[in-house]
């Protein structure tokens, strides 16, 4: 199966051309992260770059992220979790103001797939409920997402509100997302950046891992 097909069904928008192609691709045995790498995360980058030249619009944007959201929807299962005992607890959020959300939602599904325990505060996040929802659950790790330049100041008041509050040292902070990068994580006092998903599970796993051998 040629997965240029997907891809432009993903650029198009076509949700429904979309969730057929994922399934048939699934059934061809395909990988899901060849899949969700070649298939639907290339479209994205080809949309980003139109929409920067003005070909297209918002609204194409939209449907393409619904088509993604579908996609999405027909791959977790693959990439879930084998049902091993969870190996650590994390909160994931977009921040305020920032209504991008499938690099997030990507996070989430590696993360489970590893299995680490999600709770996923959705996009948009008030500073505070990073927080609230943390010390409410235990978290081992905050995981905070930004796409845009001008959200990327909501990640560091976040972080300041978890200093000001004395909880700070309590969590593991790692940020993502396209316009964030190493040596801003480290300004914002984070401790990781990550590039992507994959590398974002395999840091969490390691470092968990690492705190349930000290702990033992
Ligand atoms: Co928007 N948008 N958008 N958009 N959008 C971008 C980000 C943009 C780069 C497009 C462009 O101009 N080329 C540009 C930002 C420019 C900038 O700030 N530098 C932009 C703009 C300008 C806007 C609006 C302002 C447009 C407008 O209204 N005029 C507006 C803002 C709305 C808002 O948020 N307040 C807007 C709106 C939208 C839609 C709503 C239409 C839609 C989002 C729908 C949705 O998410 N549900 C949308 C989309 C789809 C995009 C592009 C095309 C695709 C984003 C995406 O999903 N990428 C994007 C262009 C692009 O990225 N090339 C663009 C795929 C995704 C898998 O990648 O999210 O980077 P990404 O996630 C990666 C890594 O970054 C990392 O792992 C992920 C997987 O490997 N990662 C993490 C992400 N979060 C992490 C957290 C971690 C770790 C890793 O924590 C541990």
């Amino acid at each position: 199966m040629d997965l240029n097909e997907l891809s432009l069904a993903v650029e198009k928008g076509s949700a429904k051309k979309t969730k057929e192609l994922v399934i048939r691709a699934l059934e061809a045995k395909i990988r899901p992260e060849l899949i969700l790498n070649e298939g639907m995360i290339k479209a994205m980058g080809t949309v980003g770059t139109k929409f920067q030249n003005n070909e297209i619009y918002v609204p194409e944007m939209l449907l393409t992220a619904r088509a993604m959201a579908v996609g999405l929807q027909i791959l977790e299962p693959a990439m879930a979790a084998t049902g091993a005992k969870p190996i650590g607890k994390c909160i994931i959020g977009t921040v305020r103001g920032d209504l991008h959300d499938i690099g997030k939602n990507l996070v989430k599904i590696m993360f489970k797939g590893a299995g680490i325990d999600v709770v996923d505060l959705g996009a948009d996040v008030p500073d505070t409920e990073f927080i609230e929802k943390a010390e409410e659950i235990g978290a081992d790790i905050v995981c905070l997402s930004a796409l845009l330049t001008t959200t990327m100041p909501a990640m560091a008041e976040v972080i300041r509100k978890f200093e000001k509050a004395g909880v700070k040292d309590k969590y593991v902070f790692m940020v993502g997302g396209a316009p964030v990068s190493n040596s801003f994580a480290k300004q914002i006092h984070a401790d990781f950046y990550t590039p992507d998903a994959g590398t974002a599970v395999r840091v969490a796993k390691a470092l968990l891992m690492d705190r349930a051998g000290q702990a033992s």
